[in-house]
């Protein structure tokens, strides 16, 4: 009865990755060699679960797609086992889906490869798989079981009474004191035997509830301090996910000193200012020692920020750590490099259909939205960029090697997600899982374009739930980056 009342630890849930604020699935848009994908990867409820993957062709003649998933990094990486072919939706035939089964916690890829009228292409998804929530029993399934249980602990006792008592006797006898004796006696000792088994089952279900709460993920721990001169510094540590049970070996491993650069920066770090979203920065700061990252604050608007620092493992796997800051007034550095902030008014004041921003030096940057947006709908984010007199600056810059940066973030602090061109996933996991691939780098295209770079970015995204979303878009131009923030209301 314990077991079934106690019992909250009943199905683990993998309720999101790791780069990224509750924001799970994964959109990219790439290449498998000639074939232009759009993926959606779903990861699973449980580890190990199953993964939904969906591919939208956009280049026609793919005939068939086949996934499999893999270590992204590490021996196991270059034994794929049997690829299982996609399903070819009947009713639209540039739409594949399938599911796959993700075995372990870790970084891994799904390599989807392409096979049609253009020959074969290969293309590899980066999916960091782990479980991040332990779910609660409901309430009423719990008092229900409870009760069932409590009713077959009585049959059983009642059984076990029964037939001492009465076995022998012949059918209408009345059983003598004697074997009442026996009956109650043999009731004691199944109510004995009952009870302890119920105990020792919740205690080896408690202890594998405790090794399971071990898998599920913690990001890193991140405190920022802020201390003169205008510097803030950023403590990593970890709170202690995965750290190997006695006697068994841990497969996949969690440091605090093997951080890869990730567009050029080990660390990403978006300062919101808090409760209206208005003002927001993105910075990069400079790794000091292991596990410690500092920066000297540019001159900020005063006030509470929360801060997103995206980091990337050697493993490839990503994370996005949250903190928050006090910001006093200070005098603080011009923004320099590849730092950028912008403002827009509260989004309590702003309206959620909002779809042209009006920039500081007169440009605007507009988002070409459909009116309805819907959570768990993958879709191309375009925005587009002009200058004073409504034309295509000539000028468009990469920013950070990319068409544009984007942040999707809940008003309520659920969500965070930074995307780019390419989508959801980290880029430096992106990249580690094309290299293994035959293909090169042509999916790099969205970043690497040449001279006459478009006045337009797109993001292959999906909102997680439905809420109030901010969302902070940049582009680059000349040497001046541009932050564009719009509001959508997502049902
Ligand atoms: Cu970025």
């Amino acid at each position: 009865m314990r077991l079934l009342k106690a019992a909250p630890v009943l199905i683990v849930l993998a309720v999101g990755t790791q780069a990224h604020v509750g924001s799970p699935d994964i959109y990219l848009d790439g290449k498998a060699g000639p074939y232009q994908l759009f993926v959606t990867v779903r990861p699973p409820m449980v580890i190990p679960g199953v993964a939904e993957i969906e591919v939208r062709c956009q280049t026609p003649g793919v005939r068939e797609i086949r996934a499999v998933p893999l270590p992204l990094t590490g021996p196991g990486a270059k034994f794929a086992p049997i690829a299982d072919t996609l399903k070819r939706s009947p009713q639209d035939a540039q739409f594949f889906t399938g599911s796959l089964w993700m075995m372990a916690t870790g970084s891994w890829e799904v390599r989807l490869t392409a096979d049609g009228a253009s020959g074969r292409g290969v293309l590899s998804v980066p999916v960091p798989s782990a479980a991040r929530a332990t779910k609660k029993m409901q309430f009423g399934l719990g008092a229900l079981l409870g009760l069932l249980g409590v009713f077959l602990i009585g049959g059983v006792v009642a059984m076990a009474g029964a037939a001492v008592r009465e076995a022998k006797a012949a059918p209408g006898e009345i059983p003598n004191r004697d074997a009442k004796r026996g009956g109650r006696i043999a009731m004691s000792i199944a109510l004995f035997i009952v009870v302890t088994s119920v105990w020792g089952a919740n205690a080896w279900w408690n202890s594998e509830a405790a090794a399971y709460g071990n898998r599920v993920y913690k990001p890193l721990k991140l405190s920022a301090v802020l201390g003169p001169p205008d510097t803030l510094t950023l403590d990593l540590t970890d709170p202690g996910w995965l750290k190997p049970l006695p006697g068994r070996i841990a497969l996949f491993t969690r440091k605090i000193d093997d951080f890869v650069p990730d567009h050029g920066h080990l660390m990403h770090l978006y300062a919101i200012r808090q409760p209206g979203l208005d003002v927001v920065y993105h910075l990069h700061p400079d790794l000091v020692e292991a596990g410690v990252f500092r920066l000297k604050l540019p001159a900020m608007r005063p006030g509470k920020y929360k801060l997103y620092a995206d980091v990337v493992h050697a493993t490839g796997f990503p994370e996005t750590l949250v903190s928050s800051a006090d910001i006093p007034a200070l005098p603080g550095r011009p923004l320099a490099g590849d730092d950028a902030s912008g403002s827009a008014k509260p989004w309590q004041e702003s309206s959620a259909r909002g779809t042209n921003f009006g920039l500081p030096d007169g440009y605007r940057m507009e988002w070409i939205r459909p009116a309805e947006l819907h959570s768990k709908q993958a879709m191309l984010f375009r925005f587009r960029l002009t200058d004073a007199a409504g034309r295509a600056p000539r000028d468009m810059a990469l920013y950070m090697g990319m068409l544009g940066h984007a942040a999707f973030v809940n008003t309520d602090g659920t969500v965070f997600a930074h995307v780019h061109p390419t989508g959801s996933v980290s880029m430096a996991a992106f990249m580690m899982a094309q290299q293994k691939n035959d293909s090169g780098m042509s999916e790099m295209d969205h970043s690497v374009r040449g001279d006459a770079l478009p006045n337009e970015v797109s993001f292959p995204y999906g909102f997680p739930a439905s809420g109030r979303y901010r969302v902070f878009v940049q582009m680059k131009h000349g040497t001046t980056v541009e932050t564009g923030i719009f509001d959508a209301a997502v049902e």
